[in-house]
Formats: C-alpha cells, sequence, structure tokens
C-alpha cells in the first residue's frame, strides 16, 4: 500500500488549485446570486483538460487516471462546485460511459469533442416520478426498424442547457422491466425535443439544471448504446463510476468550508486571543479535519480500485454516503466558526452549506448508497 502520490498526480492537483484560485474564485459569489453558468471558465477547463481526464489520448483525453481525476474534482470542488458538477457529469457519466460501451463510430462521433469540452454532455436519467426507483422510467424509445421514436419528459438534468450530447435512458419494451431499457444519445436540434425551465435551486446555483421534454424524437439505431435492453444496466454501471466524482465533489466542499474556517479562526479575536486558541474551536477543527481526511480516503479508494480494473461499486457508494455527510457536517461547523459572518455572502461558507446538501440527493440518495452497500454486504 502506498499513500504517496506521483508526481504526475501532485501536478494535476496544482493545476487544478491554481485554475479555482486564479478562474473560478472571482465572480463565484455573484454567479451563484444570479444563478449564471460559469460558460467561459467551463470553456477554460476544457482547454485544460479537465473535461475528459481518463479519456483514451486517442479520443482526444488526457489518458489519466482516476485518482488524478479525484485530486483535480477537490480542488476545483473547494471554489465552485456549480464547475465542478459540469466537470463530473461529462468526466464520469458521459465520457466514461460512452468510452466503455459506445460503438467506434459514436466514440469518433460524440466522444472525440466531449472530452476536450468543446461539446458538453449531459445524464438523462431522472423523471418527474422515476429518481430513487430508476426502473420505472414513463419515457418511451419505441422501435420503429431503423429509428426510435422518444417520447417522454426528464427532469433536473445537470448542463441541461449547456449540453449539446444527452444519453436518455428510456423503456422500449415495458413487459421486459429493466431488461427492456435502452441508452441513446441524443442530440440537440433533434426535431420534437426541447429544454424546459431552468430549476431555481438551493445550492449550486450557477449549474445549469433543467427539464427536457421529447416529442416524437427520431433517434437512429446507431445511437443506442450497447445491446437492446442494455440501458439500465448501463445507468448503473455509469453510476458507480460517477458516485466517484460526486463523492469527491461532497470531498471539496468539505475542504474548502474547512480551510476558511480554519484561517478565520486565526484572524478573528474574542475574549483577548484569536478563537482558534478555544477549545471549543480546536475540537472542532481536529473533528472536521479528521473526517475529511477519512473521506478522502475512501474516495482514493474507490478511484484506485476502479485504476486496477477492480469492482468499485461498493466503494464508490461508501465514499459518496460518507462525504457527502462530511461535506453537509463540515460546512455546518464552518458556518459556525465564522459566526455572523457565516451567514453571509461574502464569506463563502454559507454558499458552500447550501452546495453540500445536493451531494446527499443526486446521483443517487445517502439511502440509495445505503441500499447499494448492504446487498453487496449480503451477496
Ligand atoms: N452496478 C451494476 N449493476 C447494477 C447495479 C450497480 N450498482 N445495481 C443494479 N444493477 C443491475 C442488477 O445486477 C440487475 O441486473 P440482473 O437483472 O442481470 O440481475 C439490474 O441492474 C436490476 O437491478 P435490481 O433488480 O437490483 O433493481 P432495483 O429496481 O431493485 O434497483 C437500485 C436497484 C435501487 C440500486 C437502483 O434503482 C438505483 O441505483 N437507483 C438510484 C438511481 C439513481 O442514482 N438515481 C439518481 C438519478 S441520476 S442524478
Amino acid at each position: 500500500m502506498n499513500f504517496e502520490l506521483t508526481e504526475e498526480q501532485l501536478a494535476v492537483q496544482q493545476a487544478a488549485r491554481e485554475f479555482a484560485q486564479s478562474e473560478l474564485l472571482p465572480g463565484v459569489i455573484e454567479r451563484d446570486e444570479t444563478q449564471t453558468f460559469p460558460l467561459e471558465q467551463v470553456k477554460k477547463m476544457g482547454e485544460l483538460g479537465f473535461l475528459g481526464m481518463m479519456v483514451d489520448p486517442k479520443y482526444n483525453g488526457g489518458g489519466m487516471d482516476t485518482v488524478s481525476y479525484v485530486l483535480a474534482m477537490e480542488e476545483i470542488s473547494k471554489i465552485d462546485a456549480s464547475a465542478s458538477v459540469c466537470m463530473s457529469v461529462n468526466n464520469s457519466l458521459v465520457c466514461w460511459g460512452i468510452e466503455k460501451y459506445g460503438t467506434e463510430e459514436q466514440k469518433q462521433k460524440y466522444l472525440k469533442p466531449l472530452a476536450t469540452g468543446e461539446k458538453i454532455g449531459a445524464f438523462c436519467l431522472s423523471e418527474p416520478e422515476a429518481g430513487s426507483d430508476a426502473t420505472s422510467q414513463q419515457t418511451t424509445a419505441e422501435d420503429k426498424g431503423d429509428y426510435y421514436l422518444l417520447n417522454g419528459t426528464k427532469n433536473w438534468i445537470t448542463n441541461g442547457n449547456t449540453a449539446s450530447i444527452y444519453l436518455v435512458i428510456a423503456q422500449t419494451d415495458r413487459e421486459k422491466g429493466h431488461k427492456g431499457i435502452n441508452c441513446l444519445i441524443v442530440e440537440k436540434g433533434m426535431d420534437g425535443f426541447v429544454v424546459g425551465k431552468k430549476e431555481n435551486k438551493l445550492g449550486i446555483r450557477g449549474s445549469d439544471t433543467h427539464s427536457l421534454m421529447f416529442t416524437d424524437v427520431k433517434v437512429p439505431k446507431e445511437n443506442r448504446i450497447g445491446d437492446d435492453g442494455f440501458g439500465f444496466k448501463f445507468a448503473m454501471s455509469t453510476l458507480n463510476g460517477g458516485r466517484i466524482g460526486i463523492a469527491s465533489q461532497a470531498l471539496g466542499i468539505a475542504s474548502g468550508a474547512y480551510e476558511l474556517a480554519l484561517a478565520y479562526s486565526k484572524e478573528r479575536k474574542a475574549f483577548g486571543k484569536p478563537i482558534s486558541q478555544h477549545q471549543a474551536i480546536q475540537f472542532k477543527l481536529a473533528d472536521m479535519a479528521t473526517e475529511i481526511e477519512a473521506a478522502r480516503l475512501l474516495c482514493l479508494k474507490a478511484a484506485h480500485l476502479k485504476d486496477q480494473k477492480k469492482d468499485f461499486g461498493k466503494a464508490s457508494a461508501m465514499a459518496k454516503l460518507f462525504a457527502s455527510k462530511v461535506a453537509m457536517d463540515t460546512t455546518i461547523e464552518a458556518v459556525q466558526i465564522h459566526g455572523g459572518y457565516g451567514y453571509v455572502k461574502e464569506y463563502h461558507v454559507e454558499r458552500l452549506m447550501r452546495d453540500a446538501k445536493i451531494t446527499q440527493i443526486y446521483e443517487g440518495t445517502s439511502e440509495i448508497q445505503k441500499i447499494v452497500i448492504s446487498r453487496e454486504l449480503l451477496k
């Protein structure tokens, strides 16, 4: 077992840290307030290779390992979780899904521009009536010979308007249950595809979350990923990897809040000394740092298993379950340490606290993670 990062991994971490400080920090409060997607910043993330980090260089990706991805996700998420969710979805749901299960033609056509960030991807599983219960898809993809006729509505889709390539999960044969579900690659601009309203959210307010409507959209058969009926397994397998991204996002939100609280505690004086000299604050800092370290190790373990091509479903669910709780607990304590200043926008921690909550909800709620983990334990 080796806990040392390689020089390459350290360089990725440093590059992400510098990018977050110089490009994401300016304007992050305004973007949150005005619900503005960080378009320019995401474009630069693409140029720096942060949107297709693990994709094979032959498809224009960075060819990096998942450990590097975790490190970069943590650094970006410390500053701007709205930018990092775009990064997570593009990398670990859309790029990974197409690279692992797509045809060579799909990789040439869709993966290449996704890996550079020239195009952004979205993953469309959730529906008004299907979130945790992902098999009860109401969206239908009727088999019409050489194309599918897609009808239905998807909800809470990250990158909903910014994306131009969408992985849409839909039911083809209801009698076959989850074995009758397919995943189709849908392009923006296809007739009958409309981007619906933008959600006004508690946190990650800069991210671009929309509903999507499909009315008689003709999707060519060659846009189906995998064999007929593979769509549900595709979604589950892809989400296993996506959860490493969201766990790392939660880790970054937590460590960002902790770093702010630590710095503030050394400056702020109360009862004649910096508050960091009061045991009440020291104990909070000790708990935060310990829990963050544990969350980081779970994220890195899941990433390591994935890099070793070993089963990582349980590890990624554990990482997400734990890191998202740490994000919530740490950000609440960071606000507490900041006192009144923590409750106003300029000090960032209130935003991080709002951003933390979604990590316990999307890509599988904490309750779903417990189902995934306990099923593995009881196998
Ligand atoms: N990884 C790989 N395959 C998986 C899997 C996983 N994590 N979970 C389930 N599968 C496979 C099963 O092996 C099964 O395959 P077989 O029919 O060949 O045995 C198939 O998928 C159906 O699984 P299952 O019968 O367990 O389905 P359930 O309806 O009981 O649902 C849960 C399982 C709850 C785990 C699943 O619906 C889920 O993960 N839901 C949350 C989805 C989610 O994250 N939503 C958020 C939206 S994305 S922001």
